[in-house]
């Protein structure tokens, strides 16, 4: 495959144009180019430049607001809300996240409802910024009705992604992943290549297992680990969800009425502080977890994100990422 090589100049560069072109306001343009910038800088090639398309969707169907301000509620609490307003979800976190910390700091452990936004993105980097200030935190938020439940046969449950941070000296411990087999990005990737999905991923149309990925996308997808992926994806519906008092996937499949927009929905941040909760003992907590990390390490195994900060390291090391040529080409068709 030829590949693009793109300094992270070019990669903001190419992202704000096209974000630009179709139709974001600049806040917006920021927010979202940002984000992209960073995933991509990590190789996280399903959440990166990949979404342009996804964003550039979400505005041609004439619903999502490229322009609003988010709205934050804020009282005494340690619940901060942002209404988006039916703008894409970052640029509201970002606006609330200060937040979020101050509440945490404050009261220990804090939340953060995001609703009615358009949500297309990964959830890592804000867990990171949020371990950047000394706290844990968890993110999770629904998308569409792709998946099937275990033992079902037709999409009632979304990707549902769940991010977990715990702060270190150094690169934190973070995970990010969807409570489906595969994320539905993952398997538009597959479909851009033309390559068979792996056993245990997809249903077609008729609640048969498949590998190919344009029946995948006609079908329904399935969570990862059975029962357990599918409860735990349950979790994050009711979470981000209805405990914020927003849509479900299903909900947001049905507001979408077939139009190819990023799902319409909330997300939940918590953050905890973990030297208020531990009482002050913040010191042994962390050689506890310390002590944790090593004894998997020792093992062979590896953290998660440790990928991902190795691919950090080299791409700014050597000042450039690689994207196939044929994504840069589709790209600066959807920016001209
Ligand atoms: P993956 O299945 O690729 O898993 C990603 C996580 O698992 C990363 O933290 C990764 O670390 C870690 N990991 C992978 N392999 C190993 C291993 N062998 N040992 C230890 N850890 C490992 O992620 P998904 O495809 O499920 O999700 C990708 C992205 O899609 C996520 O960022 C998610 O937020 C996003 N997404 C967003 C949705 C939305 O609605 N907004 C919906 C669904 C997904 P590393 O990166 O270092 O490999
Ligand atoms: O990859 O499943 C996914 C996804 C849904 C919304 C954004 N990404």
């Amino acid at each position: 495959m030829t590949m693009r090589r793109l300094s992270r100049d070019e990669v903001h560069g190419l992202a704000t144009r096209t974000l630009q072109a179709v139709g974001y306001g600049p806040r917006h343009v920021q927010a979202i180019a940002d984000m992209l910038t960073t995933c991509q800088m990590d190789d996280c090639q399903s959440h990166g430049l990949f979404r342009l398309f996804m964003c550039a969707e979400t505005t041609r169907t004439g619903r999502v607001d490229p322009q609003a301000d988010p709205a934050l509620t804020l009282d005494d609490s340690a619940v901060v809300r942002a209404d988006a307003g039916g703008a894409i979800s970052l640029l509201a976190v970002q606006a609330a996240m200060p937040h979020l910390v101050d509440r945490a700091k404050r009261f220990g452990v804090a939340a953060l409802a995001v609703t009615r936004c358009y949500h297309f993105s990964a959830l890592w980097p804000e867990v990171e910024q949020l371990t950047g200030h000394g706290l844990s935190a968890l993110s999770m938020t629904p998308s569409h009705a792709w998946v099937a439940p275990a033992g079902g046969t037709r999409g009632a449950l979304g990707t549902n992604p769940i991010s977990f941070g715990w702060p270190r000296n150094g690169d934190p411990f973070v995970f990010d992943f969807a409570t489906s087999a595969f994320a539905r990005g993952e398997i538009e990737l597959y479909r851009r290549e033309n390559k068979p999905l792996p056993e245990g991923v997809a249903l077609d149309a008729n609640g048969q297992p498949t590998t190919d990925p344009e029946a995948a996308m006609d079908g329904a997808m399935c969570t990862f680990g059975s029962y357990k992926g599918s409860a735990l994806s349950l979790m994050v519906e009711l979470m981000a969800g209805p405990l914020i008092g927003d849509l479900t996937s299903l909900d947001s499949m049905a507001y979408a009425e077939g139009r190819p927009e990023a799902p319409y929905h909330g997300q939940i941040l918590l953050a905890f502080d973990p030297d208020r909760l531990s009482g002050g003992a913040v010191a042994d907590s962390d050689a506890r977890a310390e002590r944790l990390f090593a004894e998997i390490g020792g093992q062979g195994a590896r953290l998660p994100s440790e990928r991902r900060y190795a691919a950090r390291a080299r791409n700014a090391a050597r000042g450039y990422v690689e994207i196939s040529e044929t994504l840069y080409q589709d790209l600066l068709a959807l920016s001209s």
